[in-house]
């Protein structure tokens, strides 16, 4: 049987020479090619060699990962493909509650933590049934490299079918717990293998004339930091200039040294923000991408007349990698459109199939808004252990509802409006507004919340908390917001907070958000 194992793709498109750089971080290490083999190998005999307990429905054993981005980090998501472990990324800033819900629910084999949260997360992995906890810490220490130390530094990669589940991504939900995305190695390795060619990735040229370089600024626990950009250079056996955390000045003194930067659009905000961002500075880039939330016209139209370069604007979701791009060349299949369209995501990409619907399910006229439905081979399978969720977002005849509202012209680009699932994307991070109102109305005090995204000149969009007291109760509304921060990751915390008597309300007794969206919505205005 071929060995679909994504690991084993990638491993293919490593360099001949196994000991150029394969990775520079803005710490001063360096990796070769072998590092990156030998070290992934190390760690996936160790993770063979435990024992786990066999799940019951077949399901491969899960390894949840909460560490800072280090190049570490990445090798550990690399050791898992070779072990045949789904890879379960957790964001950094999840808070004990979240933790809790992420591994009661995935029943991980093993967890991986940093040192200083060893002591509450290892209580709710134990507490889960999970046996295996170890450490990782983002300047190499840790027990899991010192436990990989004793392992051999060859591996086989486990054999996997194209469907055998490679990772689960969690998303948040507009009602109820998050669901954990089921990606398959044949969901990940079809769509990188794509954008490989769709974006022009080159193993020529460049400044050092061995192809494309990356800048990766971006976190490693979601898509487009890991799958979209690590992916995306491994697959072409590119150089990584690798930022631990995002830094504006840094990533342009980078430039000169790179070809390819991908972000999303608060990163371009910052850039833009800096002096040092001129033609001269990005004169050796091919090309910038931006994705996982709205890039801002002006956003574009200042970064083509400040750099000399169009960004290319794509969409994406956890539940399916990359959906539309727009065009890096001519495609032929849209009668040779080369333009990239600010305010548009582009095409649909090659083996992706996208299509507006009404509310009824009936298409719509080219150009009319509707419902972005999708489907191919990059199209998750369903949500971890949640077939009446999984059955509620795909459609009869098989498409994955997006819950995004767009439309797509006569020409083939697709715009998106809006969405239909109550969701604010804030720096690139989805925040949903129910489960933050969820919280908020427990708290003592809270009679209701309403929570709505207004639009913020750093990250796009942010949260507002509206309150109403329960009779009798004084509520502050400081309080009330260091109250979330010890329970919810600090990126969903609501930028501001107000308490009013009462909250508007259709005749249904349903609140209209809209209105509240339109009341605050200059609240982050310049003044
Ligand atoms: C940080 N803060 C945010 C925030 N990030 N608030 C709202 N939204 C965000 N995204 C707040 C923190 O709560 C904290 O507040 C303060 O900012 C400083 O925190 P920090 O961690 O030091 O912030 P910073 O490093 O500046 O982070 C900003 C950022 C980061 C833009 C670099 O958010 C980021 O890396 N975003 C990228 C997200 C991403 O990769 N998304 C891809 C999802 S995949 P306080 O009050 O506590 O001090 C996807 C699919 C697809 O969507 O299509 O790609
Ligand atoms: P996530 O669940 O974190 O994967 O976020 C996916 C969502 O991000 C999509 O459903 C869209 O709403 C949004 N998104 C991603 N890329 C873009 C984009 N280029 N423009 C607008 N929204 C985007």
């Amino acid at each position: 049987m071929p060995n679909h194992n994504l690991f084993v793709a990638l491993r293919a498109a490593f360099p001949a020479d196994l000991d150029s750089i394969a990775i520079e971080t803005d710490h001063g290490l360096v990796y070769s090619w072998r590092d990156l083999d030998r070290a992934s190998a190390m760690v996936a005999n160790l993770l063979q060699s435990l024992d786990v307990p066999k799940d019951a429905t077949g399901a491969p054993p899960r390894v949840a990962v909460q560490v800072e981005k280090s190049v570490e980090a990445m090798v550990l998501y690399l050791a898992a493909l070779r072990a045949g472990f789904a890879f379960l990324p957790l964001n950094t800033a999840y808070q004990s509650a979240e933790i809790e819900y992420f591994i009661g629910n995935a029943q991980p084999a093993v967890v991986v933590c940093t040192g200083k949260n060893f002591g509450w997360v290892s209580q709710i992995a134990f507490k889960a049934g999970t046996r295996h906890v170890f450490t990782l810490n983002d300047d190499r220490t840790g027990s899991l490299l010192e436990r990989a130390a004793h392992h051999g530094d060859v591996q086989q990669p486990v054999t996997r079918r194209a469907d055998d589940l490679a990772a689960i991504v969690y998303t948040s939900g507009t009602t109820g717990r998050s669901k954990g995305a089921m990606l398959s190695h044949g969901n990940l390795l079809s769509n990188a293998v794509m954008l490989k060619d769709y974006w022009g990735w080159t193993a020529t040229g460049g400044p050092e004339g061995r192809g494309d370089v990356l800048i990766h600024a971006l976190p490693i626990f979601h898509v487009h930091g890991l799958f979209v950009a690590i992916h995306g250079a491994l697959l072409n056996g590119s150089k990584m200039l690798w930022h631990g955390k995002f830094d504006p000045k840094k990533v342009i003194a980078d430039l000169p040294r790179a070809t390819v930067f991908m972000g999303v659009p608060t990163l371009y905000v910052r850039m833009l923000a800096e002096a040092r961002l001129n033609k001269a500075q990005a004169a050796h880039m091919r090309l910038f991408i931006s994705g996982s939330a709205p890039l801002l016209i002006e956003t574009f139209s200042e970064w083509r007349a400040r750099t000399g370069h169009t960004i290319l604007e794509r969409y994406g979701m956890s539940e399916t990698i990359m959906l539309t791009s727009n065009p890096y060349r001519a495609d032929d299949r849209y009668r040779n459109q080369s333009e990239r369209r600010g305010g548009t995501v582009g095409f649909p990409l090659p083996g992706v199939g996208v299509r507006v619907r009404d509310d009824g399910g009936l298409p719509v006229p080219a150009g009319d808004i509707g419902n972005i439905q999708v489907r191919g081979e990059n199209v998750f399978s369903g949500y971890w252990r949640m077939p009446e969720k999984t059955a509620e977002e795909f459609t009869a005849d098989g498409w994955f509802k997006t819950g995004d509202v767009g439309r797509q012209d006569a020409q083939g680009y697709v715009t998106i409006v809006g969405r239909s699932k109550d969701l604010i994307i804030s720096g690139g991070y989805n925040v949903y507004p129910a489960e933050i109102e969820s919280v908020l109305n427990d708290m003592p005090g809270v009679a209701e919340s309403a929570i709505v995204g207004v639009p913020h000149p750093d990250f796009g969009e942010v949260g507002v908390a509206v309150v109403i007291a329960k009779p009798g109760a004084r509520l502050d509304a400081d309080g009330l917001l260091s109250a979330l921060k010890a329970r919810l990751a600090n990126f969903k915390i609501p930028k501001r907070c107000f308490i009013t008597p009462e909250l508007p309300r259709n005749t249904m007794g349903k609140v209209q958000k809209n209105l509240l969206r339109e009341q605050y919505k200059g609240l982050f205005d310049a003044p």
